[in-house]
């Protein structure tokens, strides 16, 4: 039977979240719209297979066609991010996070990550989250005029603090990371070095951002940022960490299962795995080269109409608006410009004045309106709508409009 006959309530509501993700903007630089093909594989009926275990060691039997979904999943990663072994298991980026932790440390160990509030993630040692109570985390920063990583001062906190592990990604930093400078980092201190791609992941498989494999031991991502495939998470073991520890492949396992996690779930897997092979496609890498220009695109246009962008621009996906001449803070200007149509977020800045609550910062991103196929064309109409919106509030039902028109012209996947 069809949800709507079954659960009309639960048929409807997704009714109006379809037809709100049509026709307004999704620049959140976290979200993504992922192919029909992929939401087909995270429907399937494979959702009903119970799977504890690894591949040809299962706790369960009937799982002769569940192996092959996972194999073929585990190949294809291995194959576009050229690692030596992946664990495609994680739920999503926290625990996949969390399993690192379990694999590589003891309660109590020093940790080192990027700051919350500077652009890093909660999992990376912020003080609320677990990894924060149960480690001892020392947090680096970005320099207060330039807002880039000063890789002198991570190494000087790297030889103060001999963290066990090193974390090197972030949710709200617009620019590349110097992967070799890190490695060097993190082998002059012994520690593992992570990169959580979870941002960039699609970036990274596209050609449009250097990829740390050469130099970090171990890669963590979520699969549905510029990925763009399901919600699921994903923990990848490089030559370089092999090379430290030869058993870190089975740490990372281990962790995951039985450490962590019971039965992975086999129908994001295989939509996991589907994405893979859409992202080794010629197409994926002119979308993630289009990702970058779009963002750096709205990026000179925010600065023509006097915004501030932490560190001056982008060179990624992501920018992150210093609202303060604006006289706005950003969760006002979060929810004015979703009344006209444009989903952002608010976001803290660097050594923000303003506290966590009311930030004067505002996130936004290019992957899902990439996606639809806007190029700087539509970036430049994009800016122009922001300014008039923040300038002018009472544009905002009118920009609305304008919003719904172009994203006639720009449907989402099929
Ligand atoms: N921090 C979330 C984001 O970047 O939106 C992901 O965990």
């Amino acid at each position: 039977m069809k949800l709507k006959q079954k659960d009309s309530q639960i048929a409807k509501l997704i009714d109006l979240e379809t037809t709100r993700q049509k026709t307004t903007l999704q620049m959140i630089p976290s979200e993504n719209h992922c192919t029909p093909a992929v939401r087909e594989a995270l429907g399937s009926i494979l959702t009903d297979k119970y799977a504890e275990g690894y591949p040809g060691k299962r706790y369960y039997g009937g799982n002769q066609f569940i192996d092959m979904v996972e194999n073929l999943c585990i190949e294809r990663a291995k194959k576009l991010f050229k690692v030596e072994h992946v664990n495609v298991q994680p739920y999503s980026g926290s625990p996949a996070n969390m399993a690192v932790y379990v694999a590589v440390c003891e309660p109590g160990d020093v940790t080192m990550g990027m700051a919350l509030p500077m652009g890093g993630h909660l999992t990376h040692g912020w003080k609320v989250s677990a990894t924060g109570k149960f480690f001892k985390p020392v947090q680096y920063g970005v320099d207060e005029k330039t807002h880039l990583i000063n890789y002198d001062d991570v190494q000087k906190m790297a030889t103060e603090h001999k963290p066990k592990l090193i974390w090197v990604g972030a949710t709200a930093y617009p620019r590349i990371f110097d992967w070799k400078r890190l490695g060097q980092i993190a082998d002059s201190v012994g520690a593992y070095l992570v990169a959580d791609i979870a941002h960039i992941a699609g970036l990274i498989a596209g050609g449009a951002h250097p990829s740390p494999v050469p130099f970090v031991h171990i890669v963590t991502t979520t699969t549905h940022k510029t990925l763009r495939g399901p919600r699921g998470g994903m923990i990848m073991v490089t030559k370089k960490g092999l090379a430290k520890d030869a058993d870190l492949a089975k740490k990372i396992d281990k962790a995951v299962f039985p450490g962590l996690q019971g039965g992975p779930h086999e129908n994001a897997i295989a939509a996991i795995a589907v994405c893979l092979k859409e992202a080794a496609a010629p197409a994926f890498k002119t979308y993630a080269k289009q990702i970058v220009k779009n963002a750096k695109t709205l990026a000179e246009e925010l600065k023509r109409h006097d915004f501030s962008l932490v560190s001056g621009g982008t060179e990624n996906h992501l920018l992150l608006i210093d609202l303060r001449n604006k006289n706005i803070t950003g969760a006002d200007a979060q929810n004015l410009l979703e009344s006209a149509g444009m989903s952002t977020n608010k976001n803290s800045i660097p050594y923000d004045p303003a506290g966590p609550f009311k930030p004067s910062g505002l996130r936004l991103g290019t992957p899902a309106i990439t996606t639809r196929g806007m190029k700087e064309k539509e970036m430049k109409l994009i800016a122009g709508w922001i300014n008039e919106v923040i300038s002018n509030p009472a544009s905002a039902k009118k920009v609305a409009q304008e919003v719904k028109k172009l994203c006639k012209k720009f449907p989402l996947p099929k």
